[in-house]
């Protein structure tokens, strides 16, 4: 009777209030705001804003978001804006964000992905002096807080994206009772494998440094709580014209440290660890600290997120191995970073994903239902473990026993051959195979790869889903096609890398790409069955007019689409602790792994694989010459000639995990 009582007031609520659900007006109207500090456990007080429901004759679930880019507007009198989230607003949530220990307005002293401290006690006796804390205990006693202190029904959610997404898995670990559901979404998670700084051992390098002079300063609550303004810091302006041509001209990281006066404090430290070390082993939660996780979570993750794509799909696999009782979902969508809680439409950039890959049916569909149900007791508990989205065929896609974990073994090599082809057919020299051989390259430090076709000031999101043809006419990258494929072929789960190469120099980087090569008479159009009628002016407002007018003006004829790319580090082939040079012109085993896909190749299409040693400025670049990449001068950047072996002995091949 109660909830109905609930919903009819809610009702009247939304009827009453001529403002959008969500928005800032909505909110004054029917929510207060309040700003916390909430004490933890070692005395450090935390900066928590609060937004309650004025009706306090129901109570309601919270919703918690812990981030170190800050929990403003801050003032009581100052509201954030809920729109993305109004499934919760009309449920009336309890909205709580909080400032992350040493970050904006909370005290204490900030680590970056603070390390998880395995044993320390979590109940709430534990005394105020205890010497240990971190981010799980941090939300351990801020949940306590808010129980006590809020008109909640006792239930608290948590989520977040990117580093938020990691406070959201470190919430996880808070073993709060209260704590009933959780959602790391594009959580930060492996720096050094894949997530945002490194990928395979190699530097992401203009995400971090654009980043960097911001977070440290801008956030920094020193600064922040004296009224620091970001105008009071002289940042050397290194950008002029172009990422590619600024960072090329700028050259070492030495020369980017110095530039900064060496005052960045994380381009120290990835210096001072340049190998897999202990510092990056504590820092990175998903080795080996995902047990016992007591709230249901779901991991969300998009397969095309620039920075954290890597940290989804190992927060998931890292949990379903380590803490096999937790109830755990997984949800990936054709999405770029956040996209799924912000301003994902049909189409992206050149792709068309169509209406179940936007942020509305997502947050209605997916996400506010996950924590309905584990919240409020409201709807039904997720019906599969994994939901995972086909970005070749357009369609959401089901794991009832959760995302196949594809080990090497389940996957299908694609053999490479001299002759520019890739198929199932290892090289053995026999009539039906293309000659055996290598296929060489000019890998030159001066002119590396562009990791997109034009010039821009910073890394755009759209490069995970651009067109690749910029790229396969250059000489310094590889390029083998498969033929015009007759009958559907899916990929689901981990790609494998394995490369047999033998280089001139001591050092080298591989970027490999999975692509699908579109037919030569694709159009949005014609694959969309949109009538050409509709002019981007034409008064006509059916769905299939609007769908038509979004339809971007790529030619999509050929279009050589990017399903996966990423970069190998050479040196670190056989250990990411202990790196290793190559012997100029000795046969090399170059093998590594890449985020998981999630791709159905249609009849018509073509599988393309390229393979280049460069991709500038994104990564930075590989001198080639076996040394420290962090304090080489120019100096030490060689050219290389690259060579891929296509041989029966040296068979180089792509592993995919093909669905039969
Ligand atoms: N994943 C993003 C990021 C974190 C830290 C450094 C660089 C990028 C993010 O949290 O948005």
């Amino acid at each position: 009777m109660k909830r109905i009582y609930t919903f009819l007031f809610f009702v009247f609520l939304a009827f009453s209030s001529s403002a959008q659900v969500g928005s800032r007006e909505y909110m004054m109207e029917n929510y207060q705001k309040r700003e916390v500090m909430i004490t933890m456990r070692d005395g450090v007080e935390l900066f928590t804003s609060i937004y309650e429901p004025k009706d306090q004759s129901v109570k309601h679930p919270i919703i918690m978001e812990r981030t170190c880019y800050s929990a403003g507007p801050y003032g009581e009198d100052k509201y954030s804006s809920f729109v993305d989230e109004a499934p919760y607003v009309e449920a009336g949530y309890i909205f709580v964000i909080q400032d992350v220990r040493g970050k904006n307005m909370s005290g204490g002293t900030y680590d970056d992905i603070r390390p998880f401290i395995e044993g320390k006690k979590l109940s709430k006796k534990v005394s105020k002096n205890v010497g240990q804390t971190d981010e799980a205990s941090d939300t351990y006693d801020t949940i306590e807080w808010l129980i006590k202190n809020t008109n909640s029904n006792g239930c608290v959610g948590q989520k977040g994206i990117s580093y938020p997404g990691f406070y959201a898995t470190m919430g996880a670990l808070s073993g709060h009772p209260a704590l009933k559901a959780v959602s790391p979404q594009a959580p930060v998670t492996d720096w050094f494998h894949g997530d945002d700084v490194h990928h395979n051992g190699a530097f992401m390098m203009p995400e971090m440094i654009s980043f960097q002079p911001f977070f440290e300063y801008l956030m920094n609550n020193e600064n922040v709580r004296s009224g620091k303004s970001y105008a009071s810091f002289k940042f050397p302006q290194l950008m002029h014209t172009d990422i590619y041509n600024d960072y090329l001209r700028i050259g070492t990281y030495a020369n980017i440290c110095k530039a900064y006066g060496d005052s960045l404090s994380y381009l120290r430290t990835v210096r001072e660890h340049p190998n897999w070390d202990e510092y990056w082993e504590s820092h990175t939660v998903s080795k080996g600290h995902l047990h016992d996780v007591k709230p249901a979570v779901m991991v969300v993750g998009g397969l095309f997120d620039k920075e954290d794509c890597y940290g989804a799909f190992d927060t998931y696999k890292s949990i379903k191995e380590q803490s096999p009782e937790t109830e755990l979902y997984l949800v990936e969508g054709p999405w770029y970073h956040g996209a799924w809680s912000r301003g994902m439409k049909e189409f992206w950039g050149s792709m068309y994903f169509g209406d179940k890959a936007t942020t509305e049916y997502y947050v209605e569909n997916i996400e506010y239902p996950f924590f309905a149900y584990y919240l409020e007791g409201k709807g039904e508990k997720p019906s599969v473990e994994a939901r995972v989205f086909d970005s070749g065929s357009r369609e959401w896609v089901e794991y009832s026993e959760g995302w196949p974990m594809v080990k090497a073994s389940a996957t299908t090599a694609f053999y490479l051959h001299a002759d520019g082809t890739v198929n199932q057919m290892k090289p053995d020299g026999t009539v039906n195979q293309a000659k055996p051989g290598v296929v060489s390259y000019l890998s030159d430090p001066a002119h590396p790869v562009p990791y997109r076709a034009i010039p821009e000031r910073s890394v755009s999101k759209d490069y995970m889903i651009d067109d690749q043809r910029f790229a396969a006419q250059r000489p310094d990258v590889v390029c083998f096609t498969s033929e015009v494929l007759t009958e559907p072929m899916t990929l689901r789960g981990e790609v494998e890398i394995e490369l047999y190469v033998d280089i001139t120099t001591t050092d080298a980087d591989f970027i490999v790409k999975v692509i699908d090569v579109f037919p030569d008479d694709f159009s949005w159009f014609s694959e969309l069955k949109l009538p050409y009628r509709y002019g981007r002016n034409s008064d006509d407002d059916s769905a299939e007019a609007k769908l038509a007018k979004q339809v971007p003006n790529t030619l999509m004829a050929g279009y050589q689409f990017l399903v996966r790319g990423d970069v190998m580090r050479g040196k670190f082939r056989e250990s990411f602790s202990d790196p290793k040079p190559f012997v100029p012109g000795e046969t090399t085993k170059v093998s590594f792994t890449v985020p998981d896909v999630s791709h159905t190749f249609k009849p018509g299409h073509k599988l393309m694989i390229q393979v280049q040693s460069s991709w500038f400025p994104l990564v930075d670049r590989n001198p080639q010459t076996f040394c420290d990449i962090y304090t080489c001068d120019e100096s030490a950047y060689q050219p290389s000639t690259i060579s891929i072996h296509c041989s029966e002995k040296a068979s180089s091949c792509v592993k995919l995990p093909l669905v039969k």
